[in-house]
Protein backbone atom coordinates (compact mmCIF):
# COMPACT_ATOMS: atom_id res chain seq x y z
CA UNK A 1 0.00 0.00 0.00
CA UNK A 2 1.63 3.06 -0.80
CA UNK A 3 -1.07 5.92 0.52
CA UNK A 4 -1.24 9.46 -0.99
CA UNK A 5 -2.75 12.78 -1.14
CA UNK A 6 -3.81 14.13 -4.37
CA UNK A 7 -5.33 17.57 -5.27
CA UNK A 8 -8.29 17.82 -7.32
CA UNK A 9 -10.68 20.64 -8.48
CA UNK A 10 -13.95 20.64 -9.90
CA UNK A 11 -13.50 23.50 -12.45
CA UNK A 12 -15.52 26.28 -13.14
CA UNK A 13 -17.51 24.28 -15.59
CA UNK A 14 -18.00 21.52 -13.52
CA UNK A 15 -19.65 23.67 -11.17
CA UNK A 16 -21.61 25.78 -12.99
CA UNK A 17 -23.18 22.60 -15.05
CA UNK A 18 -24.20 20.86 -11.57
CA UNK A 19 -21.75 17.95 -11.69
CA UNK A 20 -20.29 18.56 -8.44
CA UNK A 21 -22.39 15.69 -7.08
CA UNK A 22 -20.97 13.12 -9.39
CA UNK A 23 -17.69 13.69 -9.00
CA UNK A 24 -17.52 13.50 -6.04
CA UNK A 25 -20.22 10.72 -5.65
CA UNK A 26 -17.38 8.67 -8.22
CA UNK A 27 -14.69 9.59 -5.85
CA UNK A 28 -15.88 8.14 -2.98
CA UNK A 29 -17.70 5.31 -4.74
CA UNK A 30 -13.73 4.40 -5.71
CA UNK A 31 -12.76 4.13 -2.13
CA UNK A 32 -10.48 7.84 -2.00
CA UNK A 33 -11.30 9.74 0.99
CA UNK A 34 -12.25 13.30 0.88
CA UNK A 35 -9.46 15.21 3.54
CA UNK A 36 -9.66 18.70 2.85
CA UNK A 37 -12.55 20.65 0.76
CA UNK A 38 -13.22 23.89 -0.17
CA UNK A 39 -15.72 26.28 -2.54
CA UNK A 40 -13.58 29.19 -3.29
CA UNK A 41 -13.39 31.43 -6.14
CA UNK A 42 -9.46 31.48 -6.69
CA UNK A 43 -7.32 34.51 -7.30
CA UNK A 44 -5.47 35.05 -9.80
CA UNK A 45 -2.61 35.14 -8.11
CA UNK A 46 -3.20 31.39 -7.11
CA UNK A 47 -4.58 30.53 -10.98
CA UNK A 48 -0.96 31.81 -12.17
CA UNK A 49 0.72 29.86 -9.25
CA UNK A 50 -1.04 26.31 -9.90
CA UNK A 51 -0.88 26.56 -13.85
CA UNK A 52 2.92 28.44 -13.75
CA UNK A 53 4.15 25.54 -16.32
CA UNK A 54 2.14 26.78 -18.42
CA UNK A 55 3.10 30.58 -18.50
CA UNK A 56 4.37 31.62 -21.58
CA UNK A 57 2.12 29.19 -23.81
CA UNK A 58 -0.80 30.76 -26.26
CA UNK A 59 -3.76 29.43 -24.09
CA UNK A 60 -2.20 30.72 -20.64
CA UNK A 61 -4.48 33.96 -20.74
CA UNK A 62 -7.57 32.11 -21.74
CA UNK A 63 -6.76 29.01 -18.58
CA UNK A 64 -6.50 32.20 -16.18
CA UNK A 65 -9.33 34.18 -17.39
CA UNK A 66 -11.19 31.18 -17.51
CA UNK A 67 -10.36 29.08 -14.07
CA UNK A 68 -11.11 32.28 -12.21
CA UNK A 69 -14.69 32.88 -14.21
CA UNK A 70 -16.71 31.54 -11.33
CA UNK A 71 -16.24 29.14 -8.13
CA UNK A 72 -14.09 25.70 -8.00
CA UNK A 73 -14.22 22.96 -5.66
CA UNK A 74 -10.66 22.55 -4.09
CA UNK A 75 -10.36 18.61 -2.69
CA UNK A 76 -7.72 16.88 -0.90
CA UNK A 77 -7.99 13.25 -1.77
CA UNK A 78 -6.35 10.64 0.30
CA UNK A 79 -5.94 7.09 -1.20
CA UNK A 80 -3.93 4.28 -2.21
CA UNK A 81 -1.85 5.41 -5.07
CA UNK A 82 -4.12 8.06 -5.07
CA UNK A 83 -2.00 10.60 -8.06
CA UNK A 84 -2.27 7.79 -10.25
CA UNK A 85 -5.96 6.42 -9.38
CA UNK A 86 -7.02 9.93 -9.91
CA UNK A 87 -5.53 11.10 -13.17
CA UNK A 88 -6.96 7.90 -14.43
CA UNK A 89 -10.49 8.73 -13.20
CA UNK A 90 -10.04 12.03 -14.85
CA UNK A 91 -8.82 10.97 -17.80
CA UNK A 92 -6.91 12.73 -20.94
CA UNK A 93 -6.29 16.48 -20.82
CA UNK A 94 -8.35 16.70 -24.21
CA UNK A 95 -11.71 15.34 -23.49
CA UNK A 96 -12.28 14.40 -27.05
CA UNK A 97 -9.33 12.12 -26.46
CA UNK A 98 -10.85 10.94 -22.81
CA UNK A 99 -12.10 7.57 -22.81
CA UNK A 100 -15.90 7.18 -21.57
CA UNK A 101 -16.04 6.07 -18.45
CA UNK A 102 -13.62 9.07 -17.59
CA UNK A 103 -15.17 12.00 -15.71
CA UNK A 104 -13.58 14.49 -18.74
CA UNK A 105 -14.71 11.51 -20.91
CA UNK A 106 -18.02 11.17 -20.25
CA UNK A 107 -18.50 14.82 -18.94
CA UNK A 108 -16.59 17.10 -21.53
CA UNK A 109 -15.88 17.99 -24.81
CA UNK A 110 -13.58 21.21 -24.81
CA UNK A 111 -9.92 21.44 -23.70
CA UNK A 112 -10.04 24.56 -22.41
CA UNK A 113 -13.47 23.61 -20.37
CA UNK A 114 -12.47 20.24 -19.43
CA UNK A 115 -14.75 20.16 -15.91
CA UNK A 116 -11.52 18.73 -13.28
CA UNK A 117 -8.19 19.03 -12.70
CA UNK A 118 -5.92 16.38 -10.59
CA UNK A 119 -2.11 16.78 -9.63
CA UNK A 120 -0.19 14.58 -12.10
CA UNK A 121 2.58 13.75 -9.61
CA UNK A 122 3.71 13.04 -6.04
CA UNK A 123 5.60 16.37 -6.35
CA UNK A 124 2.85 18.66 -7.56
CA UNK A 125 0.25 17.34 -5.70
CA UNK A 126 2.23 18.01 -2.85
CA UNK A 127 2.48 21.75 -4.43
CA UNK A 128 -0.50 22.66 -5.65
CA UNK A 129 -2.21 21.19 -2.22
CA UNK A 130 -0.36 23.70 -0.55
CA UNK A 131 -1.67 26.35 -2.73
CA UNK A 132 -5.25 25.97 -1.16
CA UNK A 133 -4.60 24.33 1.97
CA UNK A 134 -3.17 25.18 5.45
CA UNK A 135 -2.14 21.80 7.20
CA UNK A 136 -4.84 22.22 9.78
CA UNK A 137 -7.94 21.98 7.10
CA UNK A 138 -6.41 18.54 6.34
CA UNK A 139 -8.04 15.60 7.99
CA UNK A 140 -6.05 13.07 9.61
CA UNK A 141 -7.76 10.40 9.05
CA UNK A 142 -5.59 8.35 12.28
CA UNK A 143 -6.53 10.71 14.67
CA UNK A 144 -10.31 10.37 15.74
CA UNK A 145 -11.80 12.63 17.47
CA UNK A 146 -15.38 13.07 18.52
P1 LIG B 1 -4.04 18.33 -17.19
O1 LIG B 1 -2.93 18.02 -16.24
O2 LIG B 1 -4.66 17.11 -17.82
O3 LIG B 1 -5.07 19.25 -16.60
O4 LIG B 1 -3.39 19.09 -18.43
P2 LIG B 1 -2.32 20.27 -18.54
O5 LIG B 1 -1.60 20.50 -17.26
O6 LIG B 1 -1.49 20.00 -19.77
O7 LIG B 1 -3.22 21.55 -18.88
C1 LIG B 1 -3.81 22.30 -17.85
C2 LIG B 1 -5.02 22.99 -18.40
O8 LIG B 1 -4.64 23.90 -19.44
C3 LIG B 1 -6.01 22.06 -19.04
F1 LIG B 1 -6.84 21.50 -18.14
C4 LIG B 1 -6.71 22.95 -20.01
C5 LIG B 1 -5.66 23.95 -20.41
N1 LIG B 1 -5.09 23.66 -21.74
C6 LIG B 1 -5.62 24.34 -22.82
O9 LIG B 1 -6.53 25.14 -22.67
N2 LIG B 1 -5.08 24.10 -24.06
C7 LIG B 1 -4.06 23.21 -24.25
O10 LIG B 1 -3.62 23.03 -25.39
C8 LIG B 1 -3.55 22.53 -23.14
C9 LIG B 1 -4.09 22.76 -21.89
Amino acid sequence: MSIQKTFVMIKPDGVKRKLSGEIIQRIEKKGLSIVGLKMVRISKNKAEELYAEHNGKSFFKDLINYITSGPVICMVIEGDEAVSVMRKMIGATDPKEALPGTIRGDYALSKSENVIHASDSEDKAKREISIFFNDEEILNLNIQTV
